[in-house]
């Protein structure tokens, strides 16, 4: 059944996981933003509740997520794992709020839009009450992929992740500064968060291993794309690894086109492209890197050349702040897309 309640132009908006990575930036893209909210509502497990969050200048209090808690919302953002969002979703949605989910669990779901405003917003307006946010890697690729896409079809991506600790959440990221201060102290190395050692080293594996030895995560990046882009015959090939990064996503990305294109026609696409920054002269060592993009909106594009060992191929280098563009920022952005039209 099509949802036929409209969204106010001052939607009552619900930060679900206000305390962790993701919320505590939804908080500041809110803010930023200046999203036409007529009211803000942080929400976390029994464990924050009381407690305060810098927001707009001033406080935001913490309140324990009830299934109580969505009476009155009109927006509910999502950042509390999958778990609880398949446990709050039909509260949201018998409350008439609309879910934008931050996690996995309904992305390949029939009827939930995946969306990606730089690449498929028109989809957003397909929801039933719950609108789900692609994983990080997919809409850093994606975002990068679209204008490429416009000027000629692609068949084939061959992607490998250096993911930043941000992507397991706040813990994860407090592991890597205490990883690495104890690696240099000498002292015993705390393992908890990741599976192995992140200080000073690379972990080729993100989420679980599925029967085909592929991992979860490298799986997402697959059926995603054909998703967002509503195309069943693009081939994705990923290797996801996590690197000692502390937020921002890189990518290699290798492409092959149903079409010759040139690098100067790939180039100009790219610099016209929605969300997308074009930071490449080899020349003068200008490449994006992920230790100098936190906090940035866009996907940064570099490294772009032809890849002479395929027909039609160019290769290029991407980065993505994961917390903002791959999480936070483009949930508020859908959600963007839902206010009534001025
Ligand atoms: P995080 O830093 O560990 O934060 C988790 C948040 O969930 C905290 O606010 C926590 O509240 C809350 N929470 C946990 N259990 C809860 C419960 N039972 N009831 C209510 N709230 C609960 O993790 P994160 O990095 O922000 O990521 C959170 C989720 O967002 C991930 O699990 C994932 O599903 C999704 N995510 C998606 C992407 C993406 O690629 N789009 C990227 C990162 C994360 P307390 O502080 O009270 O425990
Ligand atoms: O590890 C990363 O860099 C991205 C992580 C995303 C993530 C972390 C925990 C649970 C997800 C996700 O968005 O796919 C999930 C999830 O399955 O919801």
């Amino acid at each position: 059944m099509a949802w036929t309640k409209e969204m106010p132009a001052n939607p009552v908006v619900a930060v679900c996981g206000a305390t962790g990575a993701v919320g505590r930036e939804f908080l500041k893209v809110l803010e930023q933003r200046k999203f036409p909210a007529s009211k803000f509502i942080a929400l976390a497990s029994s464990r924050s509740a009381g407690k305060k969050l810098p927001f707009n200048g001033g406080e935001i209090e913490v309140q324990e997520m009830t299934p109580e808690s969505f009476e009155g919302v009109d927006i509910a953002l999502f950042s509390a794992g999958s778990s609880v969002s398949k446990e709050m979703r039909q509260y949201v949605v018998d409350a008439g709020a609309v879910m934008i989910d931050n996690s996995s669990a309904f992305r390949m779901e029939e009827g939930v839009p995946l969306v990606v405003p730089e690449v498929n917003p028109q989809d957003a307006f397909k929801h039933n009450g719950v609108i789900a946010n692609p994983n990080c890697s997919t809409i850093e690729m994606v975002v990068a992929m679209k204008p490429l896409n416009d000027i000629s079809k692609i068949k084939r991506v061959v992607v490998s992740t250096y993911q930043a600790a941000s992507g397991a959440g706040a813990k994860a990221m407090k592991e890597l500064y205490d990883q690495t201060r104890q690696f240099l102290d000498g002292e015993e190395l705390t393992i908890s968060a990741f599976t192995d050692q992140i200080a000073f080293n690379t972990i080729p594996h993100i989420d679980v291993f599925l029967d085909d030895d592929y991992t979860k995560e490298e799986w997402k990046m697959v059926v995603e794309t054909k998703k967002i882009f509503g195309d069943s015959t693009i081939e994705v090939s990923p290797t996801c690894v996590r690197v000692p990064v502390l937020r921002c996503h890189a990518e290699s990305v290798n492409l092959e086109f149903e079409d010759e294109i040139s690098i100067e026609d790939a180039r100009k696409a790219l610099e016209n492209g929605q969300g997308v920054t074009v930071m490449d002269d080899p020349a003068n060592n200008v490449y994006p890197m992920p230790g100098l993009l936190a906090g940035s909106d866009d996907v940064y594009v570099g490294r772009l050349r032809k890849d002479p060992t395929v027909a039609h191929g160019i290769n290029m280098w991407l980065v993505m702040d994961q917390i903002r563009k791959g999480a936070a920022l483009n949930a508020v952005q859908i959600a963007e897309t839902l206010l009534p039209k001025a």
